[in-house]
């Protein structure tokens, strides 16, 4: 049975270097972060199919014609190997899977009292900080935008240059971005697969999603909660700026009075439909 021992150990390790392997090149930090996840568990899993199924087949082929099968004997090396190999890989996807679930990334957690999303508060640390230190805010302080969901559209609100905008939802590239999400009337979901986003937009809360974009691009931002007849239709263009031409395109909104009136209605979103798709600029 050493043979049988040494085999499972090799699998193991084969897997794990697999899974410490740096995947491909992601457009967010969240998409990151869940990419490695799943890429990590895919290798942990892929050896174990192969495993088990090799086992499977051996025995059925070799055993075929046998009358009188017998049962195992007790084997307590075998045992001891199979308990520890599988408390190793369950100790893997359990911490692996904790480590990406915890991350503020991927869920952020609101604050004990509920009343304001830890974002804001984090924000509001930061702007603090800045303010009383010697240090003036830089093009990598974090970003808040507030993304209102109605029947059936979006209102993409930037509280800091108070302006709204309702087809396109514009970020700066490498900067932490709070996108707190709420909703006029029934429960919606803001979701960019593209970039790993995916958050409810629920009447009289706000639900915020951190994130961090690290390719700039245009993206397909859709509505993850089916909410009526005009469901289909509640799409919005996600783009990814360098941190320049976001501040040209928040100043050109401004300028030209970029308001929640300005096209608010599931017709003016629709036109951003054949605008969107993964093209990295
Ligand atoms: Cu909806």
């Amino acid at each position: 049975m050493k043979r049988t021992r040494l085999g499972l150990f090799g699998l193991l390790v084969v897997a794990l270097l697999f899974a410490a392997v740096e995947p491909a090149l992601a457009q967010s930090i969240n998409e990151r972060m869940i990419t490695n996840l799943n890429q990590s568990l895919l290798y942990v899993a892929i050896p174990i199919t192969i495993l088990v199924e090799a086992i499977l087949i051996y025995t059925v082929v070799k055993y075929r014609n046998n009358d009188d099968p017998q049962p195992t004997r007790e084997n307590r090396r075998l045992e001891i190997t199979w308990t520890i190999t599988t408390a190793i890989i369950l100790l893997f996807v359990g911490l692996a899977s904790f480590v990406v679930l915890a991350n503020p990334y991927i869920s952020l957690v609101p604050d004990a009292a509920g009343q304001q999303p830890q974002a804001q508060q984090q924000v509001g640390a930061d702007l603090l900080i800045n303010q009383s230190g010697a240090t003036a805010p830089t093009e990598g302080d974090a970003v808040e935008v507030e993304i209102i969901a109605y029947q059936w559209g979006w209102t993409f609100h930037y509280p800091e240059a108070g302006v709204n905008s309702s087809s396109t939802l514009a970020i700066p590239n490498g900067t932490d971005v709070y996108l707190h999400t709420t909703s006029t009337d029934v429960i919606h979901a803001v979701h960019v697969p593209e970039l790993g986003l995916k958050q409810d937009s629920i009447p009289g809360q706000y639900n915020t999603i951190k994130t961090n974009a690290t390719e700039t691009g245009s993206y397909q931002l859709y509505c993850a909660e089916f909410c009526g007849s005009g469901h289909s239709g509640m799409l919005a263009n996600m783009t990814v700026l360098p941190p320049e031409e976001y501040q040209t395109w928040l100043d050109e909104q401004e300028s030209s009075g970029g308001n929640a009136s300005a096209g608010g209605n599931a017709s003016s979103n629709s036109s951003a439909i054949g605008a969107v798709s993964a093209k990295p600029a």
